[in-house]
């Protein structure tokens, strides 16, 4: 059943239907939490494209219209969600980025629109950001958790490399590490008390959950 939702929606992105993608989101989300949607339809339905693009199914044309058709559909879900439904200054802050070169943002795109959900200030810088700028703006604004995301195996070097950047900030902020490179290697080597690495907005929620404990009310 759940299968014929997201190959169903995998369909329509690369028919170009974006409004079918969207009636189909909308019907799924009177059953079903967002993060289902974001787990259980756009994501499979996403990786489905990939494996289709990689037997030469589809063209590359193909495939980007489906990212842009997915990017909307994303972005309408986030819609609503705005960050001034919750006023307090207090509440927690992430900051997300994609690794430097790193051009896959629809997972880190999901886990803006997580955190939004959540109460919590958000700064979400996309993908493929160098190491000194984005120590800049972490610098500046201070935030409570940096997000990191990268797809590529040949990423893992430069994920180290901002992982021990990051960690070595006045502050400890924490760090978390996802994207396919999380779910497809075994990066336990880089966890620390500070650094979690983290494969899918599933176990996010229990992580987020873990971190709430003792924390400031997120909402007030
Ligand atoms: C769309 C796509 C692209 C688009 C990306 C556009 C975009 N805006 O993101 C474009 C066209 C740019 C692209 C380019 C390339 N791609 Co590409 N791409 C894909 C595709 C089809 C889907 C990616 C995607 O959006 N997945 C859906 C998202 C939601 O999944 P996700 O990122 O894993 O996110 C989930 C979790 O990981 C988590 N998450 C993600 N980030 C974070 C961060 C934190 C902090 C947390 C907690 C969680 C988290 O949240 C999500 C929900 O659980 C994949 C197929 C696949 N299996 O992923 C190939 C794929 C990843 N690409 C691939 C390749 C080869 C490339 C290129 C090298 C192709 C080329 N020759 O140019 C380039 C590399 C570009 C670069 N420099 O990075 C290969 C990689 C194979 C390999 N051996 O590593 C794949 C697997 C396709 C394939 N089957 O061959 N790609």
């Amino acid at each position: 059943m759940t299968r014929k939702h997201y190959e169903k929606f995998a369909e329509y992105l690369l028919q170009g239907k974006e409004g079918e993608a969207v009636k189909l989101v909308d019907k799924l989300l009177t059953e079903h939490p967002r993060l289902y949607l974001f787990e259980d339809i756009i994501t499979p339905a996403m990786y489905y494209i990939g494996v289709l693009w990689e037997k030469n199914e589809i063209s590359v044309a193909d495939e980007h219209l489906a990212t842009a058709g997915c990017d909307f559909v994303i972005s309408r879900l986030d819609a609503g969600v705005y960050e001034n439904n919750f006023k307090s200054e207090k509440r927690k802050k992430i900051i997300l980025l994609g690794a430097e070169e790193e051009q896959h943002y629809l997972g880190l795109k999901m886990v803006a629109g997580f955190y939004r959900e959540k109460g919590w200030r958000v700064r979400y810088l996309g993908p493929n950001l160098p190491l000194d700028h984005a120590l800049s703006q972490i610098k500046d604004w201070q935030p409570d958790v940096i997000g990191l995301s990268a797809a590529l195996s040949y990423r893992l070097p430069v994920v180290k490399q901002m992982t021990e950047a990051f960690s070595q900030l006045s502050w400890s902020p924490g760090i978390i590490i996802g994207g396919r490179i999380a779910k497809k290697y075994d990066l336990s080597n880089l966890e620390t008390g500070q650094v979690r690495v983290v494969k899918g907005l599933a176990e996010l929620e229990q992580v987020h959950n873990v971190w709430k404990a003792g924390v400031v009310d997120e909402t007030s």
